[in-house]
């Protein structure tokens, strides 16, 4: 048996499978489009009652939702792969932190920028909002610019928390933003591009290598 993961390209996805890549364990990518709204067929409902990706199937039959318990599941998995610094010490709660961080105060946002008509109807009202969360996005993104350690947001190194910033930086806020305003994220989602075991994943997620 082996890992099933849910998702599209270019989306929450890549965290999950750029972990599973790290790991090096044997995974199927079951496509659900967001295009065709596919997260929203009883089909997908059935796995992710949320109606969101990623969504990730264990080995044994369940099921775990919400990108941040994916990450986290896969860590524990596979210890031998150090996508965290160990337990009980001050780099794992920091990891815990920005973690949660990420999970709670930016990827929420992007749902705002992704699907403004969902919170506000009205067309110039809806694009006011779109562009306030994506300010949102970029603030919290900058915080953790300034609390990444370098090269990796952890001094202990290369975690899960390279991999979901690096996604983070690829959403919302822009090229010519990051590349001002976010230099650091920015060369550690280089970095996390061309790690071997990421490197076609990152590819096909985001499809155009480093841009
Ligand atoms: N809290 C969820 C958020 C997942 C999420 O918003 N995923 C997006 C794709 S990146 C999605 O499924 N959007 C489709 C929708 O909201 O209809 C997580 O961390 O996994």
């Amino acid at each position: 048996m082996s890992y099933t993961l849910y998702g599209d390209l270019g989306s929450g996805a890549f965290s999950a499978e750029a972990a599973l890549a790290e790991t090096g364990a044997a995974y199927n990518f079951e496509l659900v489009s967001l295009e065709k709204n596919e997260q929203k067929a009883p089909a997908f409902l059935a796995i992710n009652p949320s109606g969101k990706i990623p969504a990730l199937r264990l080995p044994e039959g369940d099921i775990v939702t919400e990108s941040a318990a994916i990450l986290l599941t896969l860590a524990d998995h596979f210890p031998q792969a150090r996508l965290l610094p160990p337990g009980g010490g001050s780099e794992r709660a920091r990891a815990y932190r920005w973690l949660a961080f990420m999970a709670g105060e930016i990827y929420p946002m992007v749902e705002i920028v992704d699907y403004p008509e969902r919170f506000i109807a009205q067309e110039p009202a809806a694009d006011r909002l779109r562009e306030s969360a994506r300010d949102r996005v970029r603030e919290r993104i900058f915080l953790i610019e300034r609390a990444a350690a370098g090269p990796f947001i952890l001094q202990s190194g290369f975690s899960i928390l390279d991999i979901y910033a690096a996604m983070f930086t690829r959403w919302s806020i822009g090229r010519q933003w990051r590349e001002t305003n976010i230099p650091r994220l920015n060369a550690l989602a280089e970095t996390v591009a061309r790690r071997p075991a990421i490197a076609p994943v990152w590819a096909r997620h985001f499809n155009r290598g480093l841009a």
